[in-house]
C-alpha cells in the first residue's frame, strides 16, 4: 500500500529518470542503439532499480502512466539526439504485460511519435516471449498494429522462457534479443555455445536481427563476433548511462 502512494507520488513529482546503455554494432563496435531503463530517484533512498517497483507498479495498474511517460521521455531524447547530429541511433523501451494488453497501445504511440517528431522506424519495443504468449491472438494483432506505424519489435530475453518456437512465424518481430543467462560464460560454456550458434542460425534464417544482451568481458564479445552476432550490449560496452553521460558517450562517434 506504502509503495503504491509512492510512487503515484513519484510519477506526480518528477522522481522517475531515464537511464540509457547503448547497443553496438558487432562488427564496428559502433553505437546503433540505447535500451532506456528506468530508475526512480528518492530524495531518501538515491537509485531504486526497476527490479523493486516495476512489480507493483504492473499489480497496480500505475505501469500504464509509468510506461507512457517512459515512452514520451525516450522517444523526446532520441529526437533530441539526432537532432543534435549524434549517429542516427534507435531508442528500445521495454513494455510490461499491463501496458501492452492496454486498450490501444498503437494508438497512444502513434500520438507519441508525433508529438515528439520521432520517425518510427527509430522506435524499438522489447517484449518478452511470455507477454506475447499470454493471449497470442490480440498480440499478433497489436504487433500488426505496430508495425504498421513502422516501429519495431525485439523479443527481449528470449530463450529464458518456456514458449514455443512457432510464434517467430507468426509475429511480425524484427529483432531476437539473446537473454544474458546464455552469455555471460560464452567463450568457455559449450551448452550456451551450442544454443547461441543455434538462436543465430536459426534468426538469421528467418531474416532476423540479432542481439547479445549481458556481454561482459572481450573473450565472450569474440565468440559472439564469430558467429555474425549482428548487435550486442553489456558491460563490456558500458552500464546503463544517466541521459548526460550518455550524450557524451554518443557524442565520441559524431
Ligand atoms: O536496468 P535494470 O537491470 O535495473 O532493469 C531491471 C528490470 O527492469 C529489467 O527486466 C528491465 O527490463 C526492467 N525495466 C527497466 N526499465 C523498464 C521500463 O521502462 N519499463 C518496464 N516495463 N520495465 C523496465
Ligand atoms: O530484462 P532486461 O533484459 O530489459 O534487463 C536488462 C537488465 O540487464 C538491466 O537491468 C541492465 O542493467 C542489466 N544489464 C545490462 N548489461 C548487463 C551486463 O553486461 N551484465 C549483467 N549482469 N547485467 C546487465
Ligand atoms: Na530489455
Ligand atoms: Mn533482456
Amino acid at each position: 500500500l506504502g509503495m503504491e502512494l509512492l510512487l503515484r507520488k513519484a510519477v506526480f513529482n518528477d522522481e522517475l529518470v531515464l537511464h540509457y546503455q547503448p547497443k553496438v554494432g558487432g562488427d564496428t563496435g559502433r553505437p546503433v542503439g540505447m535500451e532506456a531503463l528506468i530508475r526512480w530517484k528518492r530524495k531518501d533512498l538515491g537509485l531504486i532499480s526497476p527490479a523493486e517497483f516495476i512489480q507493483v507498479a504492473e499489480e497496480t495498474g500505475i505501469i500504464v502512466e509509468i510506461g507512457e511517460w517512459v515512452l514520451r521521455e525516450a522517444c523526446t531524447q532520441c529526437k533530441k539526439w539526432h537532432d543534435e547530429g549524434m549517429p542516427l541511433i534507435s531508442i528500445s523501451v521495454n513494455i510490461s504485460a499491463v501496458q501492452f494488453y492496454k486498450q490501444k497501445l498503437e494508438k497512444t504511440i502513434e500520438e507519441i511519435l508525433r508529438e515528439t517528431g520521432l520517425e518510427a522506424q527509430f522506435l524499438e519495443l522489447e517484449l518478452t516471449e511470455s507477454i506475447l504468449m499470454k493471449q497470442p491472438e490480440e498480440a499478433a494483432e497489436t504487433l500488426r498494429n505496430l508495425k504498421a506505424l513502422g516501429v519495431k519489435i525485439s523479443i527481449d530475453d528470449f530463450g529464458k522462457g518456456f514458449s514455443s518456437l512457432s510464434y517467430l512465424k507468426h509475429f511480425p518481430i524484427d529483432t531476437i534479443k539473446i537473454d544474458k543467462s546464455f552469455i555471460f560464460d560464452c567463450d568457455i560454456d559449450k551448452a550456451n555455445q551450442a544454443i547461441i550458434l543455434a538462436v543465430i542460425t536459426l534468426a538469421h534464417n528467418l531474416e532476423l536481427n540479432v542481439v547479445a544482451e549481458g556481454v561482459e568481458e572481450a573473450p565472450q564479445l569474440m565468440y559472439l563476433q564469430s558467429l555474425q552476432c549482428d548487435i550486442v550490449q553489456g558491460y563490456y560496452f558500458s552500464r546503463p548511462l544517466e541521459k548526460k553521460k550518455a550524450g557524451e558517450y554518443l557524442q565520441q562517434y559524431f
